[in-house]
């Protein structure tokens, strides 16, 4: 007879959504688990250790807001916080809020089943364990299924080689190395500026270039700090109120009313300014307004120009693909300069790419770069991927993976019809994918936590959106981007990074106001768009129960 533990609610991850999530779940007092696969709390800030990480998000409007003990007794150092730190945050939260006492660690969830009868659901973990709950809330992340590419041989590079994703806990010694990094991305970007400072040699292999902007990062001041902490509501305010959550938002004047020399000065200030303002505050018409942002695009490659000394290198780091901020936007501190020192090389793999990894190195035609390390910064099955790699199956044993894999279908990016009681924090076609993450992660989490306090008041004991809503909505979602120049470019918001995966946007781009009024409609309407059940009966006990067959 084996033991099942059974618990009111099962959040898959322990990064920033779940560890939130369990927060308000205790509240409502329901008994709730969180699986975790790595060893610590913190999601994205837990993998991806590698050199060089840090937000982009300004550090004050990414930290949680819910609770002012939190936000009185935290101070970031810099404007842009790093990995370490940022891990460090997440750890006093959740030493703070007690947490970890019902987090399971080193627990990768690998099957989640509906069980019609009973309405509840049964995890598994890798190893066999089982539980059941009567709600499953996912908080896996968008960008946490990390991806290698598939290039022959490299199983047989004899150096060591990393996903950054999957960067070591041990210290990584990269002083006069050989090292190799593939990719340029926001990680690739990120991690290149970095090991330049203390590599023998660095290559770069580079598939299409990115636009990277200035991320013009400091550490905080003493007067900074007291500023930032009277200003949180403020800050907040803003992010709520800005297009992607952020302090930066869009200027909605129309690109050719304003004067050339203006729109000049104006692009100079957001180059000089920090973070996404470049990108997320400019003027609203470089991203639907294919002249508008031309203009911008010849700005920004006036500045690749300007400071990479070899022409030839400056061209092949200008995109010639997609325009300036039509794909995730890249933060660089130095980035380019980085091409003009003596121990870095830039290998355009467009013009010839890499024909297998040897025991040395990467060979690409005639030539052999014998390396000591290899770094992929190769990005992420996006949005999708992470559900993907779990096996789950709703009402009659459907699959998830089935029943998207012609492109992902959801109510308002956190139900899915035929899955009862699942909640997704982040999910495809979420408001959450398209901002400043926390400002998001905490509206979808008071979101579910509202619609479980509301199921428990009036002893409902399921939820389920319907196909129409579903219908509905991810109509809206492809709506959203009609106009948006990134559309039509191939990136992880569209999912086309990932081989073999079809072509549909993931994202929601109809802006962080807009989805949280739509989510406050559907609530303000009797949770239009959902059925409802109180035919099956709710564990009476806040304490886990334990069911035995
Ligand atoms: P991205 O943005 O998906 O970047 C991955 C990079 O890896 C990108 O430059 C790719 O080139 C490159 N890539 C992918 N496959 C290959 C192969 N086979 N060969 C060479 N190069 C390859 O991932 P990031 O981790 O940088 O950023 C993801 C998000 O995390 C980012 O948007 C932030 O929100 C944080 P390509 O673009 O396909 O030409």
């Amino acid at each position: 007879m084996s033991k099942i533990d059974q618990f009111d609610a099962v959040v898959i991850g322990a990064g920033i959504s779940g560890m939130y999530q369990l927060h308000r779940l205790r509240g409502l007092g329901l008994s709730a688990r969180v699986f975790e696969t790595g060893d610590g709390v913190g999601g994205t800030w837990y993998w991806n250790r590698y050199p060089g990480a840090r937000f982009d998000s300004e550090s004050y409007s990414y930290g949680y807001s819910f609770s002012k003990e939190i936000l009185d007794e935290w101070n970031w150092t810099e404007h842009f916080s790093p990995q370490p730190e940022n891990e460090r945050y997440l750890n006093f939260v959740a030493d703070k809020l007690d947490l970890k006492k019902d987090i399971q660690f080193n627990s990768k969830v690998v099957a989640a089943r509906y069980l019609d009868e009973q309405n509840l659901w049964e995890v598994e973990i890798e190893g066999g364990q089982r539980v059941r709950a009567r709600f499953l809330i996912t908080a896996i992340g968008i960008l946490s299924a990390h991806q290698f590419p598939r290039i022959e041989g490299m199983d047989s590079f004899k150096g060591q080689s990393w996903h950054t994703a999957r960067w070591p806990k041990e210290p990584v010694d990269l002083r006069g190395k050989r090292v190799g990094v593939i990719g340029t991305g926001a990680t690739g970007v990120q991690v290149i500026q970095e090991v330049a400072k203390i590599a023998g040699q660095l290559t770069v292999f580079q598939l299409d270039p990115n636009w990277c902007s200035p991320l013009n990062n400091s550490a905080i001041t003493e007067a900074e700090q007291t500023e930032i902490h009277a200003g949180y509501p403020a800050i907040f305010d803003a992010c709520r109120k800005s297009f992607g959550g952020f302090v930066h938002d869009f200027d909605q004047r129309p690109f050719f009313e304003v004067p050339q020399a203006e729109r000049e000065a104006f692009f100079e200030r957001q180059y000089q300014g920090r973070g996404f303002g470049i990108w997320l505050g400019n003027f609203m018409d470089t991203l639907t307004d294919p002249r508008a942002n031309a203009e911008i695009s010849a700005f920004m490659a006036g500045k690749i120009r300007a400071r990479v000394k070899d022409p030839k290198v400056a061209e092949m780091l200008i995109p010639k693909d997609h325009g300036f901020g039509t794909k995730r936007v890249p933060m660089e501190t130095r980035y380019y300069e980085v091409y003009n020192q003596d121990n870095v090389t830039l290998v355009d793999l467009n013009a010839t790419p890499i024909e297998r990894i040897t025991p040395q190195g990467i060979k690409i035609g005639d030539k052999e770069h014998a390396l000591d390390y290899i770094i992929y910064a190769t990005g992420f099955d996006a949005v999708t991927g992470a559900f993907k790699r779990i096996d789950i199956q709703g009402k009659g044993g459907t699959k998830l993976a089935d029943k998207w894999k012609d492109g992902p279908e959801t109510y308002l990016g956190m139900q899915v019809a035929g899955f009862p009681n699942l909640f997704m924090l982040v999910g495809p076609h979420n408001g959450a994918t398209f901002c400043n993450i926390p400002r998001c992660i905490e509206q979808n989490v008071e979101w579910v936590s509202d619609c479980i306090a509301h199921m428990q008041k009036q002893d409902l004991q399921r939820i389920e959106t319907t196909e129409t809503a579903e219908a509905a909505w991810t109509n809206h979602v492809y709506e959203t981007t009609q106009g948006l120049l990134f559309s039509g470019v191939r990136s992880w918001f569209v999912g086309s990074n990932t081989p073999g995966k079809k072509a549909t946007f993931l994202v929601y781009a109809g802006g962080r106001p807009s989805y949280r009024q739509n989510c406050e409609a559907v609530v303000a309407k009797g949770y239009e768009g959902f059925v409802t059940s109180s035919s099956i009966s709710f564990p009476e006990s806040t304490d886990p129960i334990h069911l035995y067959r």
